[in-house]
């Protein structure tokens, strides 16, 4: 897909947003999570005692998440594709993470930064999240 310089840098502007506090927004984002799919937390150990922000595990995990995001919008501006490791289709395909469960964490993802982000969010923003999260997703799912 066409992905262009305004894109990628809005993209880059909203992680950095996300960076300035990930405890905070780490929270936000896993919170979001449960809300709709409060099996999740049987998904992930580090959920065993709620969303604790002071649990390394929780963070470091979804900075991974939100930077791939952002990795996936420089590739797709640099080459129009995105070429996901291996390794995380194998880890998906294998705990069979569907359609729904992207969504949630897409939507998650799109409401963490909008905090984030706060008045600077706009529709293209938000636009930009969507496609590079989109196109992640089916890098990932291509392992299938
Ligand atoms: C593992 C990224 C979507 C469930 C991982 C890992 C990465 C990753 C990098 C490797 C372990 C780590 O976190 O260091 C992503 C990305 C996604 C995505 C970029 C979306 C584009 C999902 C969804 C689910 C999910 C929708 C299901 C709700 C898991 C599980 C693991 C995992 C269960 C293994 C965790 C463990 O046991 O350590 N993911 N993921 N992922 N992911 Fe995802
Ligand atoms: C999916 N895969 C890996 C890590 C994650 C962290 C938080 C929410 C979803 C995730």
């Amino acid at each position: 897909v066409a992905f262009s310089d305004k894109q990628e840098a809005l993209v880059n502007g909203a992680y950095e947003a996300f960076k300035a506090d990930i405890p905070k927004y780490s929270v936000v984002f896993y919170t979001s999570i449960l809300e709709k799919a409060p099996a999740a937390k049987n998904l992930f150990s580090f959920l065993a005692n709620g969303v604790d922000p002071s649990n390394p595990k929780l963070t470091t995990h979804a900075e991974k998440l939100f930077g791939l995001v952002r990795d996936s919008a420089a590739q797709l501006k640099a080459s129009g594709a995105v070429v996901a490791d291996a390794a995380l289709g194998a880890v998906h395909s294998q705990k069979a993470v569907n359609d729904a469960q992207f969504l949630v964490v897409k939507e998650a993802l799109v409401k963490t930064l909008k905090e984030a982000v706060g008045a600077k969010w706009s529709d293209e923003l938000s636009g930009a999240v969507e496609v590079a999260y989109d196109e992640l997703a089916a890098a990932i799912k291509k392992a299938y």
